[in-house]
Order: structure tokens, then sequence, then C-alpha cells
């Protein structure tokens, strides 16, 4: 008998630089009770789910900063709701936040995200390592994409859990744009990789198509979710922030690259698909049977070098 999850991608919609962690709260309790009524055991929230995508912002007083869009505890009083809901409804969460540190008497702030099991305690983290956009201000550009300023690169690799009967992994937004994240969590039998985003619609740098923007976002997601044979759940933050857009396309992809179930709003919404976790077994055990055809000795240059140089063999 095939192992079955039913997955939601919990999608949000607009946060604004006025709306509390407690706002945000409540309609990701809101979210929660819809998945669970429509049958999900566990719910993928988006990235940087308790705020306003911040990094679009320069803002110079860190005290404010770490007030307003950082948590020191997690759960705290503000996000416990959350978690006594999942306990309430037996339901386990994927949840992306901003996560301050003091240690060693530093203060340390990755993006983050938890995976927190149907009895409220969290099992794994995971600390973004692709941190896309700059450090520097930009003065002139339409808005920021601040993250290499607001937070270090994440410290705890990309690894994976036994959750609720499966192998699942968790990733960040830009990391589903290098398909290095992805392999090294198929090459430890991930089943299930959950992944929170918040993608601008426009391009800072140039004048790019929103479309195109969109097209990349689905093609990634098939061609990752294939090429690994797992169930990939990418969940939006999306719709107009404080007059910045972001778009939705919340997935759910299947091994097979098929897209299961897609959100058509950006506003919050709720997707869910009934995952058959045993689907990928014949990909697995052929096409991407990776002891059987992967040939390491030959991908050394992935490894050892970082950015591309021109080493033509004549
Ligand atoms: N957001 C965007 C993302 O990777 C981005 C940033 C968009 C980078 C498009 C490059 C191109 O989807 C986050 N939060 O990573």
């Amino acid at each position: 008998m095939a192992r079955h999850m039913k997955i939601a991608a919990a999608q949000l919609g607009p946060l604004c630089l006025t709306d509390s962690r407690e706002a945000a709260v409540k309609r990701l309790v809101a979210l929660m009770r819809e998945a669970h009524g429509q049958g999900a055991r566990f719910v993928v929230f988006p990235e940087l789910a308790l705020s306003t995508f911040f990094p679009r912002w320069w803002l110079e007083d860190q005290a404010e900063v770490d007030r307003r869009f950082f948590e020191a505890a997690m759960p705290s009083a503000a996000t416990q709701p959350l978690f006594d809901e999942g306990k309430r409804l037996g339901v386990g969460f994927y949840l992306g936040y901003g996560e301050l540190i003091a240690a060693d008497d530093r203060i340390r702030r990755f993006n983050t995200s938890i995976l927190v099991g149907p009895d409220g305690v969290v099992i794994g983290k995971y600390r973004k390592i692709h941190l896309p956009g700059h450090a520097e201000h930009k003065p002139g550009a339409p808005f920021q994409h601040l993250e290499k300023k607001y937070f270090e690169v994440g410290d705890l690799g990309f690894r994976v859990w036994r959750f609720m009967d499966t192998i699942t992994g968790m990733l960040i937004c830009n990391d589903r744009r290098w398909p290095e994240a992805f392999r090294v969590l198929a090459l430890q039998g991930a089943e299930v990789v959950a992944l929170g985003f918040n993608t601008p619609t426009e391009n800072l740098h140039y004048p790019e198509p929103p479309a195109l923007r969109v097209h990349h976002h689905l093609i990634m997601a098939q061609s990752m979710a294939f090429q690994n044979a797992i169930w990939l759940v990418e969940t939006a933050k999306c719709g107009v922030e404080d007059g910045f857009r972001m778009f939705g396309h919340s997935l759910i992809v299947a091994p097979s690259g098929e897209i299961a179930a897609k959100s058509t709003t950006e506003q919050d919404e709720v997707i869910c698909f009934n995952c058959d976790i045993d689907l990928a077994q014949d990909l697995k055990r052929t096409m991407f049977d990776f002891a059987a055809h992967r040939r390491p000795e030959h991908y050394r240059l992935i490894v050892e070098r970082v950015g591309a140089e021109v080493t033509p063999a004549n």
C-alpha cells in the first residue's frame, strides 16, 4: 500500500509595514484551519511569513529592524497560537521567519525555516544559504533586495529529517535557482522538499518581462522535482505589499515533474494534494538511480570552482 500524505501550500497574500506579527499569525492560523478542513496533514507556509518582505527597504536603525522583523524565540508569545493550533488539529508545518540569535556575545541573523511536527515540537531548522540581491544601498533602484545586508549565509547545511512517515528537506526561495541545493537533499534520500518564497514581480536590475519571471519559476520547480524524484511544495507570500508586487503561483509538483496543484490568486489561498510519497520509486529505481548512473569523478568543478572561468580544452 503506497504511503500518502495530504500536503497543502498555504499561500499568504500581502503583509504591509503596518501589519503586526500577531496579525500575520491570525492569518496563518486561519490558513492552517482551511488546509486541515481540506484534509491536509502537512502545511507549507511562505518564507518570512511573519512580516512584509523588509529586505526591499534600506533601514538603518538595526534595533528597530530586529524588533520588527526578527524572532529571538520560536515559538514566542506572538507565534505560540500557530503551534497550539497545529497541535490541536494534528497538523505539521513549515514556517519561514527572520531568526535572531544572541550567541557568544554577538548577534546573528538568518533567513530561517523550521519543520514542526503535528505535536507542535520543532523537528528541524534550515538557514537560507543562497542569499540573493546586494548588501549596499542602491538609491537609484526602484526597490532594494538587501538579503545580503540583513542575513548571514546559513550555517546548517542542506539537511533532511524523518517527518510524518516521510524524509523531508527544506529550502528557501532563491535556493530553487541552484540545482546543487536539491541534489544535496536528494542524495540524502529526500522524498518531499518544502520551500517558501517571496519573489518580486519586477526585476530591480533591468526591465525583465514579469511573465518571464513566472516562466522561470515554473520550469525550475518542474525540473528540480523531476530530476531529483521528489514532491516539491513551493509556497508564495505574494500580492502588493506597500506598493511592491510579488507573484503567487504556489505549487505542488509531483516527482514526475507534473504540477499537481497551483494557486490562482495573489491572496491568502490554500492548495492541497493527496501526495503518493512512493510515486518516485520507479524513477529512483531506474532513470534517477543515483548510485547506478552518477559519475562524481567528473563533477569536481561543481565543488572546486565558484564563478565560471573560460578554460577551453584547445
Ligand atoms: N527572492 C527572489 C528569488 O530568488 C530573486 C530574488 C528574484 C533573485 C529573481 C534573482 C532573480 O526568487 C528571494 N527572496 O530569494
